[in-house]
């Protein structure tokens, strides 16, 4: 548990100077800062020490930790390497068993109030379905949580309890935030999985920064959870033109029509896929075809099957159809349908206000 900075740990990895520029400036990209800032990010970097994490799983499916180690700005190995200092995790730990579980404890010991508890998967009410070492999940979580600086819980089952706790809930699968930490707060980076620059962004703040970066209502970071997929979709002009895929396979899903009415939850999504795609920026669902499935917000899997289509949204009239032959008369149909389709817009906001205030009565 040697004392290093996140910048003395890469140059002794054999990473040279302008690598660990190029990591800062990734950083800085990641955590939406201006170019300018990217300074703030490098002088964090060269004279803070890495931050000592635990990574505690219970009921999931092990895409969190997949999606933390794809990131590629910064790449894994920079994050693992020499970011953090990932004291315990199953999925990654080199040791097992019992010596693991021993290099735990003496990890809470040592850094006491100076560790994050990173967490993925749900916590059974009744802790004896999901055990660790011969431990209940929710034991376990309750003991790391409160001996630490700060939980970040990744991954919609750790932020709303997620696919364990879809209908029929055999376990009775919470959130982690249904249990006792302490004093220690706890910030939700929801998605099934979180986007892994999202995931390496938060903690690259909370070490540039020193404190967690800004929440909203829910315990989310706002910077990444503050824009609605359908705000930001591409597909966003047909909506409003009243343009929509009926099924897969037919022509209006050739020409890149909107998905609503193939189950889209765009309109009631908030999530940073528009903006910072997946797979290191190459795309997202919706590029790729397929409707946003709602996978950040709360209730995924129970609201709504892949292709059920969102309830009571009035949608706007057609008012174009495409000729490919013609495509310059349908752009200019698309610009009028976006004023006439304000009323239905307004709509779709009231009913993401009813939904968000249905969040908050629970
Ligand atoms: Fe849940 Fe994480 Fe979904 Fe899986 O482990 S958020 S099931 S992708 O990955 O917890
Ligand atoms: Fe995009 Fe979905 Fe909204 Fe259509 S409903 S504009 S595909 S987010
Ligand atoms: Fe999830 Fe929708 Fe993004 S399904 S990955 S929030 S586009």
């Amino acid at each position: 548990m040697e004392k290093k900075s996140v910048f003395q740990s890469a140059i002794e990895r054999g990473v040279s100077r302008r690598d660990f520029l190029k990591m800062c400036t990734a950083l800085a990209a990641t955590m939406g800062l201006e170019f300018s800032q990217t300074d703030k990010v490098v002088n964090a970097m060269e004279t803070k020490e890495k931050v000592p994490v635990i990574w505690l799983q219970f009921q999931d499916c092990t895409g969190c930790s997949e999606s933390f180690i794809r990131s590629s700005h910064p790449t894994t190995e920079s994050v693992v390497l020499d970011l953090i200092s990932l004291e315990y995790s199953e999925v990654l730990s080199a040791a097992s068993g019992h010596q693991v579980e021993e290099a735990m404890e003496a990890v809470i010991e040592h850094y006491k109030g100076k560790y994050i508890l990173a967490t993925e998967g749900s916590i059974p009410e009744d802790g004896i379905y999901c055990m660790v070492g011969g431990k209940p999940a929710n034991e376990i979580y309750e003991r790391v949580a409160k001996n630490a600086l700060a939980v970040i819980a990744y991954g919609s089952c750790s932020a709303w309890g997620g696919i364990a706790g879809a209908k029929p809930n055999p376990t009775n699968a919470k959130p982690v935030t249904a249990f006792d930490s302490g004093d220690t707060p706890v910030m939700i980076v929801p998605g099934c999985p979180p986007i892994s620059e999202v995931m390496t962004g938060v903690i690259a703040h909370y070490l540039t920064f020193g404190i967690l970066p800004e929440l909203d209502g829910f315990g989310r970071p706002k910077a990444f959870y503050k824009h609605r997929i359908h705000d930001k979709c591409n597909r966003r002009a047909y909506f409003d033109a009243g343009l929509f895929v009926e099924s897969f396979d037919d022509e209006a899903s050739k020409q890149g029509y909107c998905l609503y009415k193939v189950g889209c939850k765009g309109p009631t999504t908030y999530n940073s896929c528009m903006e910072m795609r997946w797979n290191g920026g190459t795309s997202m669902p919706i590029l790729s075809g397929n409707p946003c499935i709602g996978c950040s917000e709360d209730g995924f899997w129970d609201a709504g099957s892949f292709t059920e289509r969102l309830a009571d949204i009035p949608l706007p009239q057609k008012i174009a159809t495409v000729d490919p032959a013609v495509i310059g008369g349908v752009v200019t149909g698309v610009a009028t349908a976006a004023v006439v389709a304000h009323g239905a817009a307004t709509a779709v906001k009231k009913n993401i206000d009813d939904k968000k205030n249905t969040h908050e009565d629970h």
